[in-house]
């Protein structure tokens, strides 16, 4: 059986991920580049091959020569993209955040065990990066003790200028508050957001900074750095109780000129996470393919949107915010 994917949104992401999986994702077939721009749709699909280009979103979802869908649109669409991909039973790979409000992640969920099986993928493509599926195997594999903190630092070159401190929050931290809830395997039980004093008050964007309690006892600091300058950089410590673990950048070489050594930073997360988008896609059409699901679920989106709304709280309120989520429902149970 091959495929047939539509790729809805024909931006950064969607266009590197109709480049992914025509070169590398066997069983699936790029059947249609979907944008509200018809000429940016039209211009991803011909440099992808793929069999068409449309603009209408819904019209594409229903057609009956696509099978899956995946959606890379802006995020406030990613909600009713999924519903509706949900409501005529088709797999769909959401980019994240699965939706703004943690109100339309749950009605998502609500919509997909009523179709009674699992058809929600969320992007969440670090859960595929070598360097935390090692992390998580040291720590499965008991050596490390228990494990105490998980100090995170995501930083990017520069953000566009509307992009806020809120916006740190709910659309560069949804990645660690998933990876973090993922390697621990439990749920959160509050956050406090701090921001430097000596950034400028005329400065609206990161750094922030987050210190996140687990219900297991442990802490997890999250440094969101959307200006950072320097290049992107994406780091990651576990400590366990006799030794930690870290995440290595993965540079594939190092130059040695002037008396000194150095390796490149990537000017963004797709080089970075090259391996994981991959592994990721790979996954995916696997899943669909066997009927086995794979990385983050619906319940997952759910989870990382329900912290971060939290958290946007503690940003504007100035205090710790407590966490609460209700019983994983059985469908989100096995395969965490
Ligand atoms: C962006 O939306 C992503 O998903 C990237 O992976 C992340 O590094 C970046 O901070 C986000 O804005």
């Amino acid at each position: 059986m091959t495929v047939r994917v539509a790729i809805i949104g024909a931006g950064t992401m969607g266009a590197d991920h109709a480049r992914t999986l025509v070169a590398h994702v066997p069983g699936a077939v790029l059947q249609v580049v979907c944008d509200a721009n018809a000429e940016r749709a039209a211009a991803v699909g011909a440099e992808t091959g793929a069999r068409g280009a449309a603009s209408d979103p819904v019209e594409v979802i229903r057609r009956p020569d696509v099978d899956a869908v995946l959606v890379a649109s802006p995020d406030a669409t990613h909600g009713p993209l999924t519903r509706e991909a949900i409501s005529v039973g088709k797999p769909v790979l959401c980019e994240k955040p699965l939706a703004p409000t943690s109100k339309e992640c749950l009605d998502i969920a609500a919509a997909e065990q009523r179709a009674g099986r699992r058809l929600v993928q969320v992007g969440f493509m670090r859960r595929f990066d070598p360097a935390y599926v090692e992390m998580k195997a040291v720590l499965q594999s008991g050596t490390l003790g228990q494990p105490l903190m998980f100090h995170c630092f995501h930083r990017n070159v520069t953000a566009p200028a509307f992009f806020d401190a809120q916006m740190a929050i709910t659309n560069s931290a949804p990645h660690e508050f998933d990876i973090a809830r993922w390697l621990l395997d439990t749920e959160y039980a509050a956050v406090t957001v701090f921001r430097p004093e000596a950034i400028g008050p005329d400065k609206i964007g990161s750094p922030v900074f987050m210190v996140v309690k687990t219900r297991s006892g442990q802490l997890v600091t999250i440094e969101i750095n959307n200006n950072a300058a320097y290049g992107y950089d994406v780091r990651g410590e576990l400590v366990g109780e006799q030794g930690s673990v870290s995440l290595r950048s993965p540079a594939r070489s190092e130059v040695n000129l002037a008396l000194s050594q150095s390796t490149a930073y990537p000017a963004d997360w797709r080089p970075r996470f090259e391996d994981a988008y991959r592994l990721e896609l790979q996954a995916w059409i696997r899943s669909i393919r066997t009927g086995e699901p794979a990385g983050a679920s619906a319940w997952d989106g759910y989870a990382a949107t329900v912290i971060a709304e939290a958290a946007v709280a503690s940003l504007a309120e100035g205090r710790t915010a407590a966490v609460s989520m209700p019983e994983t429902p059985s469908l989100y149970r096995a395969g965490r």
